[in-house]
């Protein structure tokens, strides 16, 4: 990997990565617990936890040139939409189905991702229906001869579907400027890995269709950077498609409706909270002296105050009014 180079141009060195990378994974969780705090207590009806994706999302992001490359995020990919240049304000608003909401102003449901002014690309609630979206993204790219790179993200429950399968297979034979991203948490809500293929890594599939297939530490944001940069750059260069599998554990139940009680013990994730990235990288960038206890506190007092400003601004922030109801349903071109 190049260091000397860096796809942000906010970012000129490996330290200020580091750092930024911590920021957007620590605001990622800060904003998710207030959202599971606000779904208690009567506020957004549906909450979709990033809690244990945040260093996948971080890495990747900082890998990408967001001035000028497509995003059809993973649907818990929050850590990389802060870095994509969503603001808290923007995902509460998201959550709260708020009228200033980028992802459809309101008529999305949470973590159905979208904004056309940062060239993020919609999710559907059919699992995986954005990934042959993306690889139509990256085929205009080519056509169109733009130096451009679209990155996929899916779960592992969503790459057991044909779309899938049918995405890769087109990206391969006409070398697609795409990097697909399954980050594998193990589960489809409850139903384990196991239930779901028959293979170890899902990258393994990557051979079928002729393009590497690269297991990542998906707790990890260096590894996955060093991973998603090289996979960019094969991209860019014209060389086709990747696959990333970034192995990751998703904290929470599935959504604030499931109860993860029912198919996995508490002891699983307790052990697997060792790995939480927010720990493991943490403890890096003090070993690396970037952390002392005076600018973390700094930090988690800037976040809290963004956070709290967000949820203030996104509580009292209007409906989407009836009259506005077929607007953007209906192709007024505005959205
Ligand atoms: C086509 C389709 N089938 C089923 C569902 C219901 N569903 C919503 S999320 C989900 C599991 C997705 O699992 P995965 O892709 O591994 O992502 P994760 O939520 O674990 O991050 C399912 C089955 C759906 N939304 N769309």
């Amino acid at each position: 990997m190049n260091l000397q180079t860096f796809p942000s141009p906010a970012i000129t060195d490996i330290e200020t990565l580091e750092l930024a990378m911590y920021r957007a994974m620590l605001l990622a969780r800060r904003l998710d617990e207030r959202m599971w705090a606000l779904n208690r207590q009567g506020h957004g009806h549906f909450a979709v936890s990033c809690a244990g994706h945040e260093a996948t999302g971080a890495g990747y992001a900082f890998a990408l040139d967001v001035t000028r490359d497509y995003l059809a995020p993973q649907h818990r990919d929050l850590s990389a939409l802060l870095v994509w240049g969503l603001t808290p304000r923007d995902v509460l608003c998201h959550y709260l189905g708020k009228a200033a909401d980028p992802a459809g102003a309101g008529r999305q449901m949470y973590a159905h991702w979208g904004s056309r002014r940062l060239r993020i690309y919609s999710l559907s609630s059919v699992m995986s229906g954005h990934v042959p979206h993306a690889v139509g993204i990256a085929l205009a790219s080519k056509y169109r001869r733009e130096d451009t790179v679209t990155w996929c993200g899916f779960g592992d429950g969503s790459s057991s579907k044909g779309d899938v399968h049918e995405s890769m297979n087109f990206a391969a034979i006409h070398k697609l400027p795409v990097v697909f991203c399954c980050e594998n948490n193990g589960f489809a809500i409850s139903v384990p890995q196991s239930k779901q293929m028959a293979v170890e890594n899902v990258a393994d599939r990557a051979a079928g269709y002729g393009f590497p297939g690269v297991v990542v530490d998906g707790m990890n944001p260096l590894a996955v950077y060093e991973t998603a940069r090289a996979a960019i750059e094969r991209a860019r260069r014209g060389d086709g498609p990747t696959l990333i599998e970034a192995k990751v554990y998703r904290y929470l139940p599935h959504t604030s409706n499931d109860d993860d009680t029912r198919y996995r013990t508490r002891e699983e994730v307790e052990r697997a909270r060792e790995r939480d990235p927010l720990k493991t990288f943490r403890a890096q960038l003090y070993a690396e002296q970037l952390l002392d206890e005076k600018s973390e506190t700094a930090l988690e007092n800037e976040i809290r105050a963004a956070v709290d400003d967000a949820a203030d601004f996104a509580l009292n922030a209007p409906e989407l009014s009836a009259a506005d109801t077929f607007k953007q349903v209906y192709g007024d071109g505005s959205g």
